[in-house]
Formats: structure tokens, C-alpha cells, sequence
């Protein structure tokens, strides 16, 4: 958080900070940073009002790179210090970003049960199919015959559908986008964070440094062919059986999100359990 005075209007600049970004020239992650900031300035809430809570790894890097206040967790965990974060102060805006090692693998558990509790926030996660910090190594996403050294010859092992799992265990907004379409991705952005609930976008961000392959996505991407629907079976339907390159919002639903309780600003570990039970 750099400046409390808010500007009448507030443009993507009002939300970018003067730390400069050291992601690799040309990574998808710039053009998502780009994305959230022009989706706050649609939604129009405060700097000080949005809280970007991160993990570990080179998509975990977002909040740094914005006024908003930012807490760069430890991998895996992002999801549960803004469930924690957003059922203490439940007035702020809370968006979670990180990878898809951060956010499937190490912190696979913490997914699901976000998506199942279903607390107003919204979740980005710029999948690159690789573990890009650590230098390359196989993610849940990567595919099964992705030949390179650590792997030789593919791991073998079928991807995770990071999509499908999400409205299986309850997420209340599931959409796909693009980093080389920062303007959509925004916009897409902007509809998850007025979504009631827990909104899930992943988004295809070419990691350029250990998947140059990935500039090519350029081609594959597609609108997705069909309307959003409010019906998570047919959603499923449609995820798993499409080439993972359909864009847009494809699941909103009408979950009621889970009550964060305004004004109590701590809780007692055993008052969250009997909460959360569900
Ligand atoms: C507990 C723990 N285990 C492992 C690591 C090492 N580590 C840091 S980032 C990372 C993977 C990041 O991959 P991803 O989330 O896909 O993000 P990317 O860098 O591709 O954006 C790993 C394994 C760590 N920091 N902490
Ligand atoms: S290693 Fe990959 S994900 Fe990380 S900054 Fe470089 S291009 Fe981006």
C-alpha cells in the first residue's frame, strides 16, 4: 500500500506500484498484472480496500507490483490466509493470486476447500503448466508427454482439470481466460470480484522461459462456444470434454456465499471450526 488519498476516479495506474516487475521479458504474468489492475478500476473499490494475498513462485509476485495492501504468503497457503483474512474483515476486497504449482500441488487441499466454503474472493491463477521459479519442473497441469530433463521422455501422469474440480466442490464463478488478452481478462476479472461467492479464473499464462512452446497459444485460444451457464453439471460436461482453450466465463452460479461475520475482527480457532462446519 504506497498512498491512502484516493484519487475521484480511479484508473489502472491508480493500482500499480513503483516496484518494477523482474518476471522474464515477455512472460504472460505482466500482461495479467496489467489485467487485475484494469479490472479494480472497473469495479472502482479503493486501493486500500482490496487486499492481494499471494503464495510462492513467479505469479505469486503480483501484490508487490500493486498499491493494494499484500500479504506474499508461503507457498501453498495463499488461499487460507485470505479465507482467514476476508472472515475477519469481510468489507475488503480480497483477490488471491499464484501458479498452477502453488495452487494445485502444494496447496491442492486448501483449493478445494475454498472452493467448498465458498467466501467471497476471488482466486487467479496464472497456469503455465510448469513449476517457473524452481526452474521447470513438471506441475499438476503439465502434460503427461512433456519431454525435458527433469522428466525425460514426459512424466506420465494425466493433468489435473483445475476447471472441473473447481465446480465440483463448489465454486460459485469458473471462467478461462488468456494473458494475451489483457483486456478480457480484465473484464472477466471484474465479474468474478462482483460475483457473490468464491470466483475462480485460470488463467493461460505463457511461461516463456521453460515453455517457450507456449508463445504458440496465441493460435489455440478460442471464445468459448456456448453462454455462461448457472447448471454445474452441464458446465462439467462442457469443461471436460472441451480442448482447454475455450475463453470465457463458463459456470455462474447462485451459491449463497459462506456469511463472514461483519465487525468481529478475530475468532477463537474453535468458533471457526463450529463455523465452518458445514
Ligand atoms: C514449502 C515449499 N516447498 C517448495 C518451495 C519451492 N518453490 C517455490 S516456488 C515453487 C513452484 C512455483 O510454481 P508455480 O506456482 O506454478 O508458479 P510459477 O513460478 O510458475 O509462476 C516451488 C516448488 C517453497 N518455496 N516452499
Ligand atoms: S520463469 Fe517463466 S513464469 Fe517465471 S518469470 Fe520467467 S517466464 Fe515467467
Amino acid at each position: 500500500m504506497n498512498d491512502l488519498a484516493t484519487p475521484a476516479v480511479l484508473t489502472a495506474a491508480s493500482y500499480k506500484s513503483s516496484y518494477k516487475p523482474i518476471w522474464c521479458p515477455g512472460c504472460g504474468d505482466y500482461s495479467v498484472l496489467s489485467s487485475v489492475t484494469k479490472a479494480l478500476a472497473k469495479v472502482q473499490v479503493p486501493p486500500h480496500e482490496v487486499a492481494v494475498v499471494s503464495g510462492i513462485g513467479c505469479s505469486s509476485r503480483i501484490p508487490a507490483y500493486t498499491t493494494c495492501y499484500g500479504f506474499h504468503g508461503v507457498h501453498g497457503r495463499a488461499l487460507a490466509a485470505a479465507t482467514g483474512l476476508k472472515c475477519a474483515r469481510p468489507e475488503l476486497t480480497v483477490i488471491v493470486t499464484g501458479g498452477d504449482g502453488d495452487g494445485y500441488s502444494i496447496g491442492g487441499n486448501h483449493f478445494l476447500h475454498a472452493c467448498r466454503r465458498n467466501v467471497d474472493m476471488t482466486y487467479i491463477v496464472m497456469d503455465n503448466h510448469v513449476y517457473g521459479m524452481t526452474k521447470g519442473q513438471a506441475s499438476p497441469t503439465t502434460e503427461p508427454d512433456w519431454d525435458n530433463k527433469l522428466s525425460p521422455g514426459g512424466t506420465g501422469i494425466r493433468a489435473f482439470n483445475p476447471l472441473v474440480i473447481a465446480l465440483a466442490s463448489g465454486a460459485n464463478f469458473v471462467a478461462r481466460t488468456f494473458a494475451g488478452d489483457p483486456n478480457g481478462t480484465a473484464e472477466v476479472i471484474a465479474q468474478g470480484i462482483r460475483h457473490p461467492g468464491f470466483a475462480f479464473i485460470e488463467v493461460l499464462s505463457p511461461c516463456v522461459t521453460f515453455r517457450p512452446e507456449q508463445r504458440e497459444w496465441k493460435q489455440h485460444v478460442h471464445p468459448a462456444p456456448v453462454t455462461p451457464t448457472d447448471d454445474p453439471a452441464r458446465a462439467a460436461r462442457r469443461i471436460m470434454t472441451d480442448d482447454g482453450f475455450n475463453i470465457g466465463v463458463l459456470y455462474a452460479g447462485d451459491r449463497k456465499p459462506y456469511p463472514a461475520k461483519p465487525g468481529k475482527a478475530s475468532h477463537s480457532v474453535n468458533d471457526l471450526e463450529a463455523e465452518f462446519e458445514l
